[in-house]
């Protein structure tokens, strides 16, 4: 297909709560929506990465400014066969994921539209619905927490994931686990520990969590293969996969069992798929991440989420979970046996609501060939 035009979204949405982690507290989610018009039709990706640094390096300025500056020109005007195409034109960058994974989700929508099948169905999907949990950020108290949880309980979610960071730990895992014995359970370190820790993260072991994810720092396989060795509950790795070789790294050295999938992070829907398969073919579970998508972004995840080896519920939660209004139309809402549906509409499946989007958009730029 060809490449007529590309539109560049900065939009701002009001959290319905505060989301806390280790490193920060977001009250809005800024994010970059992305629009490729080609062949008659659009598509749409959305850009994760966040106003601030925290997670990632990645913010929404350095996104703007590499799309603009780089991946936009290389696209615009030209015919582009497939998403590998645009995957490769993202190489040379080593780095900018988010920035790169944006592009390439648009470009999965149009090529899914384009042969008249769900992006569910290009990628090889094989459920139609995805089992969801619910990560909650940190909150002021224990018992704010075991509050949260119970509603989240009620409303359907599979399991439960909390933030977790020094001070924050122990003490606040066990009055969960003494309030819900049962539940699905597991807690994210967002990189707030170091080897110095392992005593305190092994007295997570009694627990029984699912896993515990990326307890140390934001880059490391080494000492997470260290730490793995002294812990009974597995680690699952979030920040420090980027790529499809770090997850065989990762596995081999042993620093994890478990790997969360963002497609933001590894640079595309192509680079999740490739590690979702490698992990498949290993017996290795994973499971998708979330970074507060829009509805746009979650669609995008929530097909990815169909493929086989996705076994584990991932950070997929209902439109309302997030925001007082989505930007598609219809928002995804929660089944009650906690999954959420699959679109089965061409592309991503959903429709975007232009006049929402039109309402949280803070900045907008359009590109044109010649
Ligand atoms: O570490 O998984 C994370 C949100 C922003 C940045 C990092 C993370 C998260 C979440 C939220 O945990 C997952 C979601 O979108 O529900
Ligand atoms: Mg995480």
């Amino acid at each position: 297909m060809i490449v007529e035009r590309v539109e560049l979204r900065l939009i701002r949405m009001r959290l319905k709560e505060p989301f806390e982690t280790s490193f920060g507290r977001e009250l809005d989610r800024e994010a970059i929506l992305v629009t490729v018009y080609a062949d008659g039709l659009e598509g749409w990706g959305e850009v994760v990465a966040s106003r601030d640094f925290g997670y990632s390096y990645e913010t929404t300025e350095t996104a703007w400014y590499v799309l603009r500056a780089f991946l936009i020109p290389a696209v615009l005007g030209r015919e582009i066969p497939n998403v590998e195409t645009v995957a490769r034109i993202g190489e040379p960058l080593r780095g900018h994921p988010m920035a790169r994974a944006g592009l390439e989700a648009a470009f999965w929508d149009l090529f899914a539209r384009q042969a008249g099948l769900s992006l569910s169905q290009y990628l090889g999907g094989v459920r139609d619905r995805v089992p969801v949990g619910v990560s909650i950020g940190l909150q002021p108290t224990d018992e704010a927490l075991i509050e949260k949880i119970r509603g989240y309980l009620e409303e359907g979610y599979q399991r439960i994931k909390v933030k977790i960071k020094p001070g924050r730990d122990v003490g606040m895992i066990a009055a969960v686990r003494r309030a819900f014995p049962e539940i699905p359970l597991m807690a994210d370190a967002n990189s707030a520990y170091t080897l110095e820790d392992a005593d305190r993260l092994s007295a997570l072991d009694e627990f029984q969590l699912m896993m515990i994810e990326q307890p140390l720092h934001w880059d490391d396989l080494y000492e997470h293969g260290l730490l793995q060795a002294r812990l009974r509950t597995p680690i699952c790795l979030d920040e420090s996969i980027h790529t499809v070789r770090h997850a065989r790294a990762a596995l081999e050295m042993g620093a994890c069992r478990i790997i969360n999938i963002k497609p933001g992070r590894v640079g595309g829907l192509l680079e999740a798929k490739r590690i979702h398969d490698l992990c498949h073919t290993r017996g290795v579970p994973v499971w998708c991440g979330g970074m507060l998508e829009t509805g746009i972004g979650r669609a995008a995840n929530v097909a990815l989420a169909s493929l086989p080896g996705f076994t584990l519920p991932g950070d997929l939660s209902a439109s309302d979970r997030y925001y007082y209004e989505d930007l598609i139309d219809p928002p995804f809402v929660l089944n009650p046996d906690g999954t959420l549906t699959v679109p089965k509409g061409p592309g991503l499946g959903v429709a975007v609501d232009r006049r929402k989007v039109d309402r949280v958009t803070l900045r907008l730029e359009v590109f044109r060939k010649g």
